[in-house]
């Protein structure tokens, strides 16, 4: 089996000190839970910003200064920043990060609930228009599916040529989808051959959805923006903590942990 790409999705738009008083706002924060992350065997960081008080924001200014201090303390991380951002912002607003050229960036196939009234709004026009934005600048979507349909638009506009193959997705399960092996198998086998995919269980199920893509040749997202318990009531002191648990579980069945640069040859990154 391939090496294991591990994301870190370290910051995320809604998580709060107040969950977690871990959770990174400011440049230094950001940069210092990447590093960490990084150490312990992440190759891939999922990047939300925010500002100093926690507010969140897709100023292109603000990335820019985040992805900088990243890459000063480890250069060959990648970073995919957020286009997703947070409920309620515009397109215009999210798209912000794509224009600093990153290696990859989320695409966010559909619209879904969210939690009490609120909705994460993706229509049609807004992911087409944000995979031709991509395409333009040669940033590599990781397709985020929080529902089977979204696997089968991804398809859809796979074959109508907005996004190219080989494809990589995200299954963010726990959100609308249920975290549970059966419908993970059921994503897994609905993709065309030669995808890639990782998945980030949502709040507990954050370590067993791991655990099932280790076993089942995917990859895993951790990290606060998903879940800030590093055990049942045990909060975890940094996304490392995380990063760590699941790259020592993967090495404990005998599956190894992908550098950056062999996690670029994974996903076809230039
Ligand atoms: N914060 C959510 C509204 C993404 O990063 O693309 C969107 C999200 C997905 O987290
Ligand atoms: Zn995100």
């Amino acid at each position: 089996m391939e090496k294991l790409i591990i994301t870190a999705a370290i910051c995320g738009a809604e998580v709060t000190k107040e969950n977690n008083p871990s959770v990174p706002y400011t440049v230094e924060e950001i940069g210092r839970e990447a590093e960490a992350a990084y150490k312990a065997g992440a190759s891939i960081i999922h990047l939300h910003v925010r500002e100093d008080d926690g507010t969140p924001t897709q100023s292109k200014e603000r990335f820019k200064a985040c992805i900088d201090e990243i890459k000063k303390r480890c250069p060959d991380v990648i970073v995919q920043p957020s286009t997703g951002g947070a409920v309620g912002m515009t397109d215009e607003e999210r798209l912000q990060p794509v224009e600093l050229n990153p290696e990859m960036a989320t695409l966010d196939c559909g619209t879904l609930n969210f939690g009490g009234d609120e909705i994460f709004v993706n229509t049609e026009n807004t992911i087409k228009n944000f995979a031709n934005v991509m395409n333009e600048k040669n940033v590599k979507p990781e397709i985020e599916v929080f529902d089977k349909g979204m696997v089968d638009l991804a398809i859809r506009y796979h074959k109508q040529g907005f996004i190219k193959a080989p494809m990589h997705f995200d299954f963010v399960l726990g959100v609308q989808m249920d975290a549970t092996v059966r419908d993970l198998a059921y994503l897994v086998h609905s993709l065309p051959e030669g995808s890639t995919w990782t998945v980030a269980g949502v709040g507990r199920h954050e370590i067993p959805m791991a655990v099932a893509a280790i076993i089942m040749g995917g990859h895993a997202r951790v990290g606060f923006e998903d879940n800030v318990y590093l055990s049942k009531g045990v909060l975890a002191k940094s996304n490392a903590e995380l990063v760590e648990k699941v790259a020592r579980i993967s090495r404990e069945v005998g599956r190894e942990v992908a550098t950056p640069d062999e996690a670029r040859k994974i996903l076809g990154l230039k």
